[in-house]
């Protein structure tokens, strides 16, 4: 190895004091490696190569927005392979133009200015108007130490961070300091830094303007937005590559939609994953489970998916069932399929060591030689749910393929979602709560190189590569149905194979409070298909928090009730008719509001849009100074549920208190009520109540929103309605498709735009044609008009001379008109009363 040794000279009484500590602290650690100075640059077509000494950093552009750093102490880039990005990505590049001088060295692409200094290595990127996107912190360069390294980056001090996955604490990074380890996190606080993902990906929102950051490594890293300096932020890792990329916006939503560009989009979810989901460590036995589904049904709870936790396995080994508890489980999948409901299995990761025992997981494995290894060679044992267990190494294509077998006879009864828990991996008797970090993995995955690497290497990456082979194997299996896996761990790029919850949380206020921000952060790190445990996992919520909590996450992407073992019942019936009537109301607004939000996730499958959002996302210039709204006190909490619906709870639920929610400065209306909040008004005062959860409509807004169905098995029956909010830049689509297979990819989809436009007292309301080959559900469109406080006077279609009748609701302000829809499109014309 090519590492620069050089020895300091110690005075005397040193080496008495290196005598007194014994011999190991005469091993002295290298000089680091300082990238301070260009010694030479080479230009390339899409972008510079510099040295400094010994050491070679190369800046290249992929995109015009997105350029890569990396770089090596030793002369050598790290090895040009990723499990978070996408080869074609990563391999995409664009001619850029020379651009040096006397002081610099550098290249320009269409949109982004790189350069270097050459007497300090200082890397500087602007947009072509002079903004600064990033610039290393003075006197800050790069230096390795041994393998590890670190990266100083400015931080004006209206400079302000997102993402990192769901680490808790507050929405803003900044001020903290993280680490990435993939952690079983039980009992987690707002507190707690390492959690249950890694994903080492933040937005940085600097006066309206946003850039993304990536850092692409694996191992241990580390993330500091303030704490060590208040000037500069700052990333690193002890080991594995240097290599970050950098995603200019300037809008958050271009960087988000460049980052799943990199790392992949989240596929278009089946549609009953979007409705209520009711779990629990564990219903058992069958007769529980099937208990549960009658009260739903008989309860009218609209749900869609039951959950097996890891009780109904046999002695909790994956890929068993406990006939005893489960003695007629294939039928029990059918007789909940003929209730509506959708069934999701637990299949942990770990296989019980069982050698001799008739255990095909165990058996397949060990005859595959698919198994984690210690550096003795010997098979790695860790006691986990079943007793001691070996863990498949997902490092390795045939490891993951064998693993997808695994699943076949559950597909075949009809199993139709799978939960991969404890993927961090988690393990009991080891002091690290984890495999040992010497333990061996062999990688084996196009575009790496085919070597053995120690855990430490692969730990961060197990969760993605195990729900990875999770998916590729349920689509192997299955080919043209849209698999729903949901993972606790991962790394960055997992969205393109699981959905994800923020783990063991617990049944508090302050939790509840906790997961807005957790979601909203994973959304913008590429997970949006996310949720946290309805009511919390551990412990059991009193009555109020429940309600509020089912309340809450009736506008989360992910709305599933969980619970630990030993704890409450937690079912929406539980605290008796007065509370179950909230809860009640609030999971059928959710399945009223389903097409809006499936048409948020199918954005959010083609574009990485989150689907819940926070405020700066959709008004960056919300404030004077322009920092990022979301981050005032008296916003806290608040988010938007996809483009239109601003959602704002109690900033502390359980305080009786008033409380301000603040409202961008556009319009707004009330969802619940309809009407017009007064223009000038940015801020609101709300006294709180258990039975309401404020929501505000943006004006310039068309929801569309289907009649109530139990569960999304049924067909709704009625008209679409398309819920009308006037106002600037009016707009609003659905889409549609069968929910469940790939033909929308074939042209087996709806989709529909729609727009208003008011010119005096004429409101016209543009219903487009349907596109694509997928037959809608409804034969009408019900038009409701918000925001009214007198009838409209006349409603004519095209026109023409058919004069439709309004009817008028004074307590909701809306005006409504039922029009036919023959997928051709047309236009409503409306003349408002004074
Ligand atoms: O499988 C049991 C639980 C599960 O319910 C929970 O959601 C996971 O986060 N699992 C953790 C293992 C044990 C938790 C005490």
């Amino acid at each position: 190895m090519n590492r620069i040794r050089t020895f300091r000279v110690f005075p005397s009484w040193t080496l008495c004091l290196f005598l007194l500590m014994g011999l190991d602290a005469l091993a002295v650690e290298p000089n680091p490696v300082v990238l301070d100075k260009v010694t030479a640059s080479t230009p390339l077509k899409d972008g510079i190569e510099i040295r400094s000494g010994l050491a070679v950093m190369q800046i290249t552009a992929l995109r015009d927005d997105i350029v890569r750093v990396r770089a090596g102490a030793t002369g050598e880039l790290p090895e040009d392979a990723s499990w978070a990005v996408l080869p074609a990505s990563r391999m995409s590049s664009v001619p850029v133009v020379e651009d040096d001088n006397a002081t610099t060295v550098g290249f320009r692409t269409k949109s982004l200015r790189v350069e270097v200094e050459r007497a300090t290595m200082r890397v500087r990127m602007t947009d072509l108007d002079g903004h600064v996107v990033q610039e290393t912190a003075a006197g800050r360069p790069i230096e390795f130490h041994g393998t590890s390294f670190r990266i100083y980056k400015d931080m004006p001090a209206s400079e302000h961070f997102f993402g990192l996955g769901a680490k808790p604490g507050p929405l803003d990074r900044r001020g903290g300091a993280y680490s990435m380890w993939n952690t079983d996190a039980f009992e987690f606080q707002a507190s707690t830094d390492q959690i249950y993902k890694s994903i080492p990906f933040f937005l940085s929102f600097d006066r309206g303007m946003v850039a993304g950051t990536f850092f692409d490594n694996h191992w241990r890293t580390s993330f500091d937005f303030g704490k060590e300096s208040h000037t500069a932020y700052a990333f690193g890792a002890e080991n594995g590559p240097l290599d970050y990329y950098v995603l200019y916006g300037p809008s958050s939503a271009q960087v988000l939609q460049s980052y799943v560009w990199l790392t992949g989009t989240t596929p278009l979810p089946p549609l009953w994953s979007l409705g209520f989901q009711q779990s629990r460590f564990s219903y058992y036995p069958e007769s529980r489970v099937r208990e549960i589904a009658d009260r739903l049904r008989k309860d009218k709870i609209p749900a869609d998916a039951i959950y097996l936790d890891i009780d109904y396995q046999d002695h909790y080994r994956p890929f068993t069932v406990d006939t005893k508890g489960f003695p007629t489980f294939d039928k029990m999948i059918d007789d909940l399929h003929k209730q509506s409901f959708h069934v999701v299995a637990i299949t942990d990761l770990h296989i019980a060591h069982l050698p001799d025992a008739g255990y095909a997981p165990y058996d397949t494995g060990t005859a595959g030689d698919h198994f984690v290894k210690n550096p003795d060679g010997s098979v790695y044992v860790g006691k986990v749910w079943p007793g001691p267990a070996v863990f498949p190494d997902f490092a390795s294509q045939s490891t993951r393929a064998w693993w997808g077998t695994l699943y076949k006879q559950f597909v075949k009864a009809g199993i139709d979602g799978f939960w991969n828990d404890m993927n961090e991996p988690s393990v009991f008797d080891s002091p690290t709560k984890t495999i040992r970090e010497d333990a061996l993995h062999v990688i084996d995955e196009p575009g790496f190189e085919k070597r053995v690497a120690t855990h430490a290497e692969m730990h961060n990456v197990m969760g993605l590569e195990n729900s990875r082979a999770t998916y590729e194997g349920l689509l192997k299996l299955d080919p043209d149905v849209r698999p729903f896996v949901l993972t606790r761990a991962s790394y960055a790029g997992g969205q393109r194979y699981a959905a994800t919850w923020t783990g063991d949380n617990s049944s508090t206020w302050d939790h509840l409070r906790l997961t807005t921000p957790m979601l909203l952060n994973l959304g913008m790190s590429g997970f949006s298909m996310s949720g946290a445990d309805v009511g919390g996992f551990i412990g059991t919520p009193q009555p109020d928090l429940l309600t509020k909590w089912i309340e809450l996450a009736a506008f989360q992407p992910i709305d599933r009730d969980h619970t630990n073992k030993g704890t409450g019942d937690q079912e929406v019936w539980v605290h008796g008719p007065a509370q179950e009537a909230i809860r009640r109301r609030y999971i059928e607004e959710r399945y009223r509001l389903m097409p809006y939000l499936y048409t948020a996730a199918e954005e959010m499958s083609r574009t990485g849009m989150p689907i819940i959002r926070p405020l700066f996302m959709e008004f960056p210039d919300a404030t004077a100074d322009r920092h990022p709204i979301d981050v005032d006190v008296d916003a806290a909490g608040e988010f938007l549920f996809g483009r239109d619906m601003l959602v704002a709870p109690a900033h502390f639920p359980d305080e009786l208190d008033d409380y301000t929610v603040v409202l961008p400065s556009v319009g707004w209306y009330n969802y619940w009520t309809g009407e017009k909040v007064s223009e000038a008004a940015t801020k609101i005062k709300i006294k709180p109540e258990l039975a309401v959860l404020p929501i505000f409509v943006r004006e310039g807004s068309i929801i569309p929103v289907e009649p109530l169905v139990e569960s999304t098995d049924e067909t709704p029956q009625g008209p679409l309605t398309l819920r009308v909010y006037p106002g600037r830049d009016c707009k609003g689509s659905v889409y549609l498709d069968d929910g469940k297979s790939f033909a929308y990819r074939r042209g087996g989809f709806l989709r529909m735009k729609f727009t208003c436009d008011e010119q005096g007292r004429e409101l016209t309301v543009h219903l487009g044609p349907h596109t694509g080959d997928y037959a809608a559900w409804w034969k009408n469109l019900n038009v409701e008009v918000y925001g009214l406080t007198k009838s409209p006077l006349k409603v004519a279609v095209d026109h023409s001379d058919v004069r439709l009748q309004p009817s008028f609701d004074k307590e909701r302000h809306v005006a409504s008109v039922v029009v036919p829809d023959d997928g051709r499109g047309s236009d409503l014309h409306i003349e408002l009363a004074k």
